[in-house]
């Protein structure tokens, strides 16, 4: 796949990384879609933590009184400069993580809207009046910039999810300093030169803004446990968000998690099982599973059980496999061996607990040399350990109901939390699954798939998943510090619940 890698590095230097920053460095990039070294990338060392700690500092002191709606221009600038690079961008996804081109476009597209959105929001930052007790007096809530915010992201949304932090984090008026995964540096590395370009055309913001590390994971723990940054929004495993927040809660930082999914689909006996199939597949094997939303549950009413079962097995088996960067390839590569061998285990993990699994094999035949897998549809005698674990791969459990409630029971009794939905054509399920007895997701949806939001929405889910919220709706709170104001424009000084001090 020699054409590959070259054409990879023609994206790479579309993207103004130069051959220096690519080469002689400590963390080799390898592309998951045929394995081949991509770059070999100079780390951040450990000892610069505190420098960047102090340029994140200096850089806050003046970024903090830049008027929201003008740090908004820096923002408008960026979705300007990623519109430009959307192309090369994309594509440089869809060779660090394997996404098909689509895919990676849409990414991509993601960080688009997510600018538009923070350059609205940076007109809107709005605080409250509240009518005061006391004569005289006036009483409001402001909300200001927080602070440097830390941003952890995963290798499977490499760039739109720093996105949706630090455009955000930005119009607030926070600078930000971003560990990604050490899977997916270069994409981190394109950003940040991307970013570069838009602060030229800006011109007067301050230095370091934006820093990125490169590394692996002593550079997050320095982050995380940073007095220095008051915010810290990580998104990745559930095993993470557990050493993290911990170590962010014994300082008194917030944390803005999103941790794992184990994402369901209950297909009730009216659904439109045409429009139930098409949203199943999307959601279950794009993006090779391995996507937080993902679906991994399908809880299907009885009656129509087998059916949709073999149409699903149907589709499935027509599914193009292979190099993500062929056009007409649906399911490109899992990131690395371990997720193939994650997946294997899983599944043989499934069988001993009874589930029939079909698919699930290693595809060798026809592909470049990554690891591709023939997504799994496994048939489950109930809701056993492995089906409430997240593998972050391809694999489908389907289990039966015949009560609505015993589909929401179901679809509630796991660890996770992110996102969910019911196809149905009975408005009486499809309203109860949103009610307070419905889902207990952080997202819930009707005849949608759970996975693929839109930005404007808060992101995030509950229990295991973290309980933070990004991107949009009002998560842009999490990214300041609200500050409740009484001012007294009369010439007493009366005491909040009539209390008398008289001196
Ligand atoms: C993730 O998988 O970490 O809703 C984020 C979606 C995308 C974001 C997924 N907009 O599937």
């Amino acid at each position: 796949m020699k054409d590959i890698v070259m054409t990879a590095q023609t994206t790479l230097a579309n993207l103004d990384l130069t051959s220096s920053e690519l080469t002689g460095g400590t963390l080799a990039v390898h592309s998951p879609i045929d394995g081949s070294l991509l770059a070999e990338v100079h780390e951040t060392p450990v000892s610069e933590m505190d420098a960047v700690f102090a340029r994140s500092k200096a850089a806050f002191k003046a970024w903090r009184v830049v008027p929201a709606p003008r740090r908004g221009e820096l923002i408008r600038l960026l979705g300007e400069e990623l519109r430009a690079a959307k192309d090369d961008l994309g594509a440089l996804v869809s060779w660090e993580a394997g996404k098909i081109t689509s895919e990676g476009l849409g990414e991509v597209q993601e960080m688009i809207d997510i600018c538009d959105f923070a350059v609205g929001l940076s007109r809107q930052l709005y605080g409250l009046t509240i009518a005061s007790e006391r004569p005289g007096h006036r009483m409001m809530e402001t909300w200001h910039p927080a602070g440097p915010v830390g941003v952890i992201s995963a290798f499977n949304f490499p760039v739109a999810v720093w996105s949706w932090n630090a455009a955000i984090a930005l119009v607030c008026g926070d600078p930000v300093i971003w560990k990604p995964s050490e899977k997916s540096p270069l994409t981190a590395m394109a950003c940040q030169k991307i970013f570069e370009r838009a602060l030229a055309r800006f011109g007067d913001a301050p230095n370091n803004l934006l820093q990125t590390l490169i590394g692996g994971a002593a550079l997050g723990g320095a982050l995380v446990a940073s007095e220095d940054v008051p915010v810290i929004s990580a998104t990745g495993s559930t095993r993470m968000g557990r050493a993290v927040a911990p170590i962010v809660a014994q300082r008194f930082g917030k944390c803005i998690l999103e941790l794992g999914g184990n994402n369901a689909m209950i297909v009730g006996p009216s659904a439109d099982l045409e429009m139930a199939v098409r949203a199943i597949v999307f959601s279950a094997v794009g993006t090779a599973g391995q996507r937080c939303t993902t679906l991994r549950r399908l809880i299907v009413h009885n009656s129509i059980r087998s059916e949709l079962v073999s149409r699903l097995k149907k589709a499935y088996a027509g599914l193009p496999i292979g190099n993500p960067l062929t056009e007409g390839t649906l399911i490109g590569p899992l990131v690395d061996e371990a997720s193939g061998t994650a997946m294997t285990a899983a599944l043989e993990a499934a069988k001993a607990e009874g589930g029939t699994v079909s698919g699930g094999d290693r595809v060798t035949e026809g592909v470049p040399a990554g690891v591709y897998m023939q997504p799994a549809i496994v048939e489950m005698p109930g809701q056993t350990a492995t089906v409430k674990t997240e593998t972050f791969a391809p694999i489908l459990y389907v289990m039966g109901y015949d009560t609505f409630d015993d589909a929401l029971e179901l679809q509630n009794d796991v660890p996770q939390g992110l996102s969910s939905c019911v196809f149905t054509l009975n408005m009486r399920e499809a309203e109860q699954f949103l009610t307070a007895a419905g889902s207990d997701c952080g997202i819930a949806n009707v005849n949608i798939g759970p996975s693929g939001a839109e930005i404007g929405g808060a992101f995030g889910g509950e229990k295991e998943t973290g309980g933070g919220r990004e991107s949009g709706s009002d998560a842009w709170k999490a990214y300041m510090r609200r500050q409740t104001n009484t001012v007294n424009y009369s010439a007493e000084l009366p005491l909040a619940q009539g209390v008398k001090f008289d001196i």
